[in-house]
């Protein structure tokens, strides 16, 4: 077989194309993403090696070849489209989405000027102010950009805030400048530690408030801890605030920190990567009340609003700051003296220079669904998370749920196997732990003592049980005092009652082996 040369000839890739689309088509869309078929094939990595030879070699492979590889390679991945993938804060497989992001790659372009970007350039900065105007901000006005997923999304953030305090650190870096600190919830996301200590404020700058118990933003705490920056000679200049922190889902109260924002002249940053996408819908949106009053958001549509990996934003209110604090006027791309307005190339407001395009996708679901679309679509999923409630608090004698009254689409919550069920109803341990969080910790500890095989976790045994089934996958994790526990979360609003049913089902299956 004749190696493949990058300028189409037609007759040869037309062929090869349209075996990968009907492969992908039927493998990796349709069959793969039925109830019934593996969420999963879970193999180790030395049984992988043995189904897909990953090593690249001197010799071309044949078409038959790479067919092979593709197709072993779609099905020994996770099938992220499945109604049972409810592992991660991205799910489903919206048509529109996929076909916005074929078109995108098949057009291969970089974002950064208009000559040559012109299509996706004008509908980035149409699509960013569509979502400011969500946000509340007036008439859409500010500013925004694309990221590379929510984590730089608030490094951006951080770095702005830094920029307008003290416009210096951008040539000076920070010698000069008073001691920085920030302050954000116990649950907020760890790129903010992260981005704290990527960009020289390292990872003590950021001060950690006390959620409340629902998982939100204690806000006696966060006044508490100003007032300790203050006495400790040190400069405040954010709050980090979250709209659906990853476990537990809980929304700050935006507008009481506003107030206090505004009452120490604060940047107020909202992360609203997982819970930006109820601003679609017309029954949840008073949930993020107070989000117009934030100087930043960052805002995921690849998580609630299931747009294809990835696709991050970054609302500014304040109109030309993103070019003040990164532009660098680079003069082999952004001309001052070209044909056309050099106004309309955003690519000096960005961090990175090269860049793909993650509008088009949306766009196009955005377009395709309406805004009304997309509102049904939060909606259906909230309902469900609402279904799985009522659900769990049927099964009480089985589950318990970690937060009573979630208002976001996590559900935290511990299953309760049988050999747990079965203490002697006589014991004290009985009597006086089954109906609180205690009981968890010490019947993990029970089981145990008593040798069985559950690890000391029941969680973990379970997960493992639903991965190497290929039933379903859903994520665990421990949170502060509470030892693990499974955390619900979906984004695909294809995803039934009955899923929901078979969900807890399967759990009491796994674990009651
Ligand atoms: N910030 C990425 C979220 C990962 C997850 O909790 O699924």
């Amino acid at each position: 077989m004749e190696w493949f040369r990058s300028i189409p000839d037609e007759t040869h890739h037309r062929a090869f194309l349209k075996d990968v689309l009907t492969l992908v088509l039927d493998e990796a869309v349709f069959k793969a993403n039925r109830r019934g078929e593996p969420v999963i094939r879970w193999r180790l990595p030395q049984e992988l090696l043995s189904l897909i030879d990953v090593q690249t070699r001197d010799q071309p492979a044949s078409h038959e070849e790479l067919l092979a590889a593709i197709k072993a390679t779609i099905d020994f991945s996770v099938k992220t489209g499945h109604p049972m993938f409810i592992n991660q804060l991205y799910s489903g497989l919206d048509p529109y989405g996929l076909a916005g992001q074929w078109v995108t790659d098949a057009l291969n372009p970089s974002s950064y000027t208009y000559e040559v970007a012109p299509v996706f350039t004008t509908m980035e900065e149409a699509v960013l102010q569509n979502m400011r105007a969500l946000l509340g901000y007036p008439d859409g006005r500010g500013d925004g950009i694309f990221c590379p997923g929510g984590s730089l999304a608030n490094g951006c953030a951080m770095n702005l805030a830094r920029f307008k305090a003290f416009p210096s650190v951008k040539t000076e870096g920070l010698h000069g400048l008073p001691r920085l600190v920030l302050f954000a919830s116990e649950d907020a996301h760890y790129s903010i530690h992260k981005m704290a200590a990527l960009e020289g404020l390292g990872e003590a700058a950021v001060r950690s408030v006390t959620c409340d118990s629902q998982g939100r933003m204690d806000l006696k705490a966060l006044e508490a801890e100003i007032q300790v920056a203050k006495r400790d000679g040190v400069h405040p200049f954010m709050v980090v605030a979250t709209a659906g922190t990853t476990v537990l889902g809980a929304l700050d109260p935006l507008s009481a920190i506003a107030d206090v924002c505004s009452t120490h002249g604060l940047w107020l940053h909202v992360d609203a990567a997982w819970g930006g996408g109820l601003l679609f819908s017309k029954e949840h949106r008073h949930l993020l009340a107070g989000i117009e009053r934030a100087d930043s958001v960052a805002w995921n549509p690849h998580k609630l609003l299931a747009v294809p990996q990835q696709c991050s934003t970054l609302l500014v209110r304040h109109e030309g700051l993103l070019k003040a604090c990164h532009g660098r006027d680079a003069t082999y791309l952004f001309q001052k003296d070209k044909f056309y307005d050099h106004n309309l190339d955003p690519g000096d407001k960005y961090i990175q220079c090269g860049r793909r395009v993650d509008v088009f996708k949306f766009w196009l679901m955005w377009k395709g669904k309406g805004s009304l679309g997309l509102g049904k679509h939060v909606d259906a999923i909230m309902e469900l998370s609402r279904f799985l409630i009522e659900e769990l608090k049927k099964r009480a004698d089985r589950f318990k749920l970690v937060l009573e009254t979630p208002n976001f689409v996590n559900v935290s919550f511990w299953y309760l196997p049988q050999s747990i069920r079965n203490l002697d109803p006589s014991t004290q341990i009985y009597r006086n732990k089954l109906q609180s969080v205690i009981y968890v910790v010490l019947a993990t500890e029970f089981i145990f003592s008593k040798g069985h095989n559950f690890n000391l976790q029941v969680a973990p045994k379970i997960k493992e049980g639903m991965m190497k089934a290929g039933t379903m996958m859903l994520g665990y994790q421990p949170l502060r005092q509470w030892p693990n526990f499974f955390r619900f979360v979906t984004q695909n609003s294809g995803m039934t009652k009955q899923d929901v049913i078979f969900m807890l089902d399967e759990i009491e299956r796994l674990g009651d082996n």
